[in-house]
């Protein structure tokens, strides 16, 4: 009689991080209670709220502030090896720097606490998107002292957390403030300045290094890692034009993070491009060596769409605000597969090119799928009878993703896991919860009520077989 494990023909190797992404703003709730300042999002939907779909803002989220003990037993019942959440900063320091909020220690130790005692291991991400205001208000990554602020928010988190916490992320997908925040408006400040962007852009930078020499000279004995959204540039063509364009923009999106972070340097081309421009960032002497000196143990790899690109058709206004697609133009593959709900191409092989460029162009660095899902409007339209959303859509996302996981692990890529974007559906930035990420549905009208999906219960069956 053949056994499950048999029958499976996607085995991971033992030990496989399987698990979950979330993010404080994203889940929390509370967003202005229990000592919390307010952080950029909670004051733009204060002087904004017709910029979030339905008028949703982030106190409004699925409330894991005060259901975690319950989401840490869905976790339990879905799988879940490993968590990763991310620590409010501006929870922890309202003001961004200076008093420090007991009740969020508290809170933090609890979740780290118990996610320990029901086995799962807690992966710490210092920032996701979540600039405190009172930072933002000194210019936020623009500003050396943010940076510098940063540190010893990261530094007391290591102290209070480090303990227990062996692996810590110091940002996720840094280059999403750069692009939202400064170049294309979905992020406040909502800017269109790419002089701004770069400064923002090398602080981040800075920011990571720093935070990584602080940890490594407490010596608490974990890792500490970047989480970057490295998605490929596909060219439209291997015309040496539309290739051309296509580099360009993997200088500009990916190695302006992915460079300096595993290998501590700023790739020249892109330097020698933003020179040519006239847009280096301000900076001192000694950033470049630490930028060289604290590089990461770890990547963290979100992938959800690739990019495609082609050679610049027509030359912007000379006058017009410089933007990086002066480079290129985006280039819409005709034909492709889509999530209609997002917008995002579904392109499966493109984790795989990903993994096998970290594995041959960054030395085969420890890494793992940091996130990767696929957001659904109106799901309640896939419940059946019992209430579970049948969302073979997800779980069909999610197998055809990693067969080519496993096919780049079978290939020699260092990858150590694969962790779902997310956990329980959750607020997403301006979209609110028009698209569903969950293992785990909330019910908004009904005091956020949890029922594990379908995809819920094949992640557990996933994780008990490690592979299907
Ligand atoms: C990633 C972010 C997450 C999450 C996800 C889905 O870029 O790290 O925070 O939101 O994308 O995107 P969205 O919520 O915009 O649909």
């Amino acid at each position: 009689m053949s056994t499950d494990v048999e029958k499976n023909k996607y085995i991971f190797p033992k030990d496989f991080w399987w698990g979950s992404a979330s993010s404080a703003t994203q889940m929390e709730g509370f967003s202005g209670a229990e000592g919390k300042g307010k952080n950029i999002w909670d004051y733009w939907y204060e002087t904004e709220p017709n910029r979030f779909y339905q008028g949703i803002g982030p106190d409004n989220t699925s409330q894991f502030y005060t259901k975690f003990f319950e989401d840490i037993q869905l976790m339990k019942e879905t799988g879940h090896k490993s968590f990763r959440f991310s620590i409010s900063w501006s929870r922890m320091f309202p003001m961004g720097r200076g008093d420090i909020n007991q009740k969020a220690i508290d809170f933090y130790n609890t979740i780290i606490n118990t996610l320990l005692e029901n086995e799962i291991e807690p992966f710490v991400n210092l920032y996701h998107f979540d600039m405190p205001m009172a930072m933002q208000d000194e210019g936020g990554w623009e500003s050396r002292s943010v940076v510098e602020a940063y540190v010893e928010y990261a530094s007391t988190c290591f102290e209070h957390f480090g303990d227990r916490v062996l692996k810590w992320f110091t940002h996720n997908e840094p280059i999403v403030p750069v692009e939202c925040g400064y170049l294309y408006g979905h992020h406040y400040p909502a800017l269109c300045d790419f002089e701004k962007a770069v400064q923002v852009g090398f602080h981040s930078v800075l920011a990571s290094a720093k935070a990584i020499q602080v940890y490594r000279d407490k010596e608490l004995g974990g890792k500490i890692g970047i989480i970057l959204n490295v998605t490929p540039s596909y060219p439209r063509s291997n015309h040496p034009a539309d290739l051309e364009a296509a580099e360009k923009a993997d200088l500009l999106f990916n190695r302006s993070f992915l460079d300096p972070s595993v290998k501590g340097e700023f790739p020249e081309k892109l330097i020698d491009m933003l020179r040519v421009e006239n847009f280096l960032p301000k900076y001192e002497a000694e950033d470049l060596d630490i930028i060289r000196k604290n590089t990461v143990d770890l990547l963290g790899i979100n992938y959800y769409q690739p990019r495609r690109v082609k050679e610049k058709e027509n030359m912007p206004n000379p006058n017009a605000p410089f933007m990086p697609e002066r480079y290129f133009d985006n280039y819409d593959m005709p034909g492709k597969k889509l999530n209609p709900y997002r917008g995002w191409e579904i392109y499966e092989k493109g984790i795989y090119d990903i993994l096998k460029n970290i594995q041959q162009n960054y030395g085969n660095i420890e890494c793992f799928i940091s996130e990767n899902g696929m957001g659904v409007e109106s799901e309640e339209r896939f419940k059946d009878t019992n209430g579970v959303i049948q969302d073979d859509y997800r779980i069909n996302f999610y197998e055809d993703h990693l067969k080519w996981v496993h096919k780049a692990l079978n290939e020699g890529a260092n990858v150590k896991g694969f962790h779902v974007w997310t956990f329980t559906d959750n607020w997403s930035w301006l979209n609110s919860y028009k698209n569903r990420y969950g293992l785990i549905s909330v019910d908004l009208q009904n005091d956020y009520k949890r029922t594990i999906k379908k995809s819920g219960y094949w992640f557990k069956k996933l994780v008990d077989n490690n592979g299907f």
